[in-house]
């Protein structure tokens, strides 16, 4: 059984840094892993596996408004093969921009595997700039980290590398640019790397993918900027706002896995699931101790990370499912506004209005309405961009954007083609009270 860091262990040894080194030694001592309890993530030795059978070993993760990486098992290895090249994207209908992505995509493609699975990826780069492939959370050699300039030698445009490496692991995991990150990054270079457990794996009926990201795209330009740091104004799961993501189909009582990770530049994000609460059961550093995890309703994600929760998804009905920070589930046009709530404007767009064709106060007290009024035509924004916030409902406008998309749970369906809006049973949505009610129950209004 080959060991790939033997030698650097022993070499770290003859140099007298064992006995410091308490972390180092952990994470090398590769022939305890299996004694060693649930702190190590190493799980599995390498080379002692058939490749893992898509349906036979796991149900393959679903990645809203995305896809899985195709691979092909070539010796017993499964190749997989990545493109990094500059891609037109649609965020939402009505906005797109020229992106970098993987494989025609924003984001990359899911790589999805088993622990044990040997694994090479070879990565094209059709940019025009060098780059280089990081395996975010997984336990590798070294020179396969994909630190352009520290473990490898950046790739060129034109060049294609190859990355190899054994899954000693499982769990939800990424992959992402490690080359002048600040730039790839926020242009779009990152996907999702889930591995599944070898042995008795908890099989979850629907199994999503997720990744947070975050972006500056100023109303009608082209490229997102990546020298913004703070005033992000497209805010996507799996590279889509609402009302361009796409819902999240279960049947009721369905098991349900949701794997959000995120790599935004600078925000984290409080992901929060309605009309259910769930179990935290992972995190990038693999899976939590049946002892240790415990319920939320809403679960931070901290840039950099990934969490797996998993809930029995037995509550029918349209749940929102989104981050909970206020300025994350808006869109565009609601940046750079001054604060006109309370504000008298009655008399105020007319006089404006004679000096600029076309204008439109900003309502002073309902910051959704913008939505509603570029939807009825009353309001026009630049083109290629978006209005602040939301779609048309069942019920009304969604004064939502961002990241925000919908769980839609069903009795008895047989396709997870979206179902439309739910019909609640009777006497089960919020109306407007009657006056014999408010009589009833002495409420004054
Ligand atoms: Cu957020």
């Amino acid at each position: 059984m080959s060991r790939f860091n033997l030698s650097r262990r022993d070499a770290l040894t003859a140099a007298g840094f064992a006995a410091a080194g308490v972390g180092l030694s952990a994470a090398s001592a590769s022939a305890q892993s299996r004694t060693d309890g649930p702190h190590h993530a190493r799980t599995v030795e390498p080379g002692e596996y058939p490749p893992g059978v898509p349906g036979e070993h796991y149900t393959p993760v679903i990645t809203p408004n995305g896809s899985a990486l195709p691979y092909r098992v070539i010796g017993g290895v499964k190749v997989f093969h990545l493109v990094a090249e500059e891609v037109e994207h649609e965020f939402a209908p009505g906005l797109r921009a020229t992106c970098w992505g993987f494989n025609g995509q924003v984001h990359g493609p899911t790589i999805e595997a088993v622990e044990g699975d040997r694994v090479r990826i070879y990565v094209t780069n059709r940019l025009r700039a060098a780059t280089s492939i990081h395996w975010h959370g997984l336990i590798l050699p070294s020179g396969m980290d994909g630190v352009g300039g520290l473990s490898q030698p950046l790739i060129r445009p034109g060049e294609t590398f190859r990355y190899e490496f054994p899954l000693v692991q499982h769990g939800t995991h990424m992959y992402h640019s490690h080359h002048d990150e600040m730039t790839q990054m926020a242009l779009g270079m990152m996907g999702m790397f889930v591995i599944h457990p070898r042995r008795a794996p908890r099989r979850a009926d629907r199994d999503f993918a997720m990744m947070l990201s975050t972006w500056k795209i100023r109303p009608g330009a082209r490229r997102p900027d990546p020298n913004e740091m703070t005033d992000f104004n497209v805010l996507t799961i799996n590279g889509k706002a609402f009302p361009g993501t796409e819902p999240l189909v279960v049947g009721q009582n369905q098991r349900v896995r949701m794997r959000v990770a995120n790599l935004s530049a600078m925000d984290h994000h409080p992901f929060h699931v309605h009309g259910h609460t769930f179990q935290v059961v992972g995190t990038d550093g693999g899976e939590i101790p049946e002892s240790a995890r415990w319920p939320e309703a809403t679960i931070l994600v901290p840039v950099g990370s990934a969490r797996t929760i998993e809930f029995v998804a037995d509550n029918p009905g349209d749940w929102a499912v989104h981050c909970h920070m206020t300025h994350h589930v808006m869109n565009q046009m609601g940046h750079d506004l001054e604060n006109m709530v309370g504000v008298d404007q009655s008399g105020f767009s007319g006089l404006v209005g004679d000096l600029v064709p076309g204008y439109m106060a900003m309502d002073g007290n309902d910051m959704a309405a913008h939505g509603e009024h570029v939807e009825m035509g009353h309001m026009r924004i630049p083109e290629n961009a978006i209005p602040m916030v939301g779609a048309r409902g069942p019920f009304d406008h969604i004064g939502m954007g961002g990241m925000f998309t919908i769980m839609k749970v069903r009795p008895g369906i047989t396709s997870y083609e979206d179902p439309g809006w739910y019909r609640a049973p009777g006497g089960t949505t919020a109306r407007a009270a009657t006056s014999n009610e408010l009589d009833r129950d002495g409420i004054r209004t």
